[in-house]
């Protein structure tokens, strides 16, 4: 299944109690004209797209260099420059102890843009497993480990499921995109699945070899990046994201001039 939830929270980073504006971002999140709405008060058709011509800088908020691939060849021809973590001194890391993905997404993102004073998108995913409740789920990148190696999580895996018949599984993928003063956008995506008694294919990473989806009769890691994006968590996300490109740009453009008349800088735009 998959759902998109575009919504707007505040700037609280705290991932409890949610941030007081949560309400409010779920009354947006179930109008479908959430943006229109904003741009139309704010906005002549001249002025959209102008602003949709300028070209914005977004830093991708992970230190993962697959998820770093998959998402710059989803938004690559879009009108933002992409740059990451490392084209910016070192900056300290976020701690991940949020309940949910989508705190720990939304915790990726603020503090990145905030520091940085650039919009950041961060990705929080994980993938779920039905006979081991819900594990790794937001542990999945630590699983067997605080410095585990994919192949370390992996091996732990199958080691829990041996002997297990139920073998299904999804992936999950929350899309948090933050202005530095706080506000987001979320995007969630699950792509379902079962997993293999033995690791199939080198490609992608994390737990795609041992991920095997049936509709294609491939796992993750026997899949090219193409065909894992047409089906993946993650690809599901970022395609609701790209679906409403020009939407989310006049929203960035909107925050980040609120932001740049409260300080009086050009953070965010060249
Ligand atoms: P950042 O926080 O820096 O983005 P991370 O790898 O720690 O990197 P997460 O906390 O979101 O990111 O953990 C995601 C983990 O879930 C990842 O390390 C993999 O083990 C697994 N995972 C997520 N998406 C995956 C995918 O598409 N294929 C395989 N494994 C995936």
């Amino acid at each position: 299944m998959t759902r998109s939830v575009p919504k707007e929270i505040d700037s609280d980073h705290r991932a409890s109690p949610r941030p007081k504006e949560w309400g409010k971002s779920i009354a947006v999140r179930d109008f479908p004209g959430w943006i229109r709405g904003k741009v139309q008060r704010k906005n002549t058709v001249q002025e959209v797209n102008a602003s949709t011509m300028e070209r914005i800088i977004l830093v991708l908020a992970t230190r993962n260099a697959g998820k770093s691939k998959e998402i710059r060849e989803f938004l690559a021809g879009f009108p933002v420059e992409i740059k990451d973590l490392n084209d910016f001194g070192p900056i300290p890391e976020v701690k991940e102890d949020g309940p949910t993905f989508d705190d720990n997404a939304y915790k990726k993102a603020s503090f990145t843009a905030k520091v940085l004073g650039f919009p950041a998108l961060a990705d929080d995913s994980g993938l779920e497993v039905e006979a081991l409740g819900g594990a790794p789920g937001i542990h999945s990148s630590r699983y067997a480990g605080p410095v585990a190696t994919d192949e370390e999580n992996n091996a732990k895996l199958l080691q829990a499921l041996k002997g297990v018949k139920n073998r299904r599984a999804r992936f999950a993928c929350v899309l948090s995109l933050a202005v530095p003063s706080g506000p987001a956008l979320t995007y969630e995506a699950f792509c379902e699945g079962e997993i293999l008694e033995s690791p199939r294919g080198e490609n992608g990473f994390g737990y795609d070899p041992l991920f095997y989806y049936a509709p294609m009769g491939k796992t993750f890691g026997e899949m090219t990046l193409t065909e894992k994006g047409a089906v993946s968590h993650r690809g599901k996300a970022l395609a609701e994201l790209k679906g409403e490109f020009d939407k989310v740009l006049i929203w960035l453009k909107n925050r980040l001039k609120e932001e740049k008349m409260l300080r009086g800088d050009h953070a965010g735009c060249h």
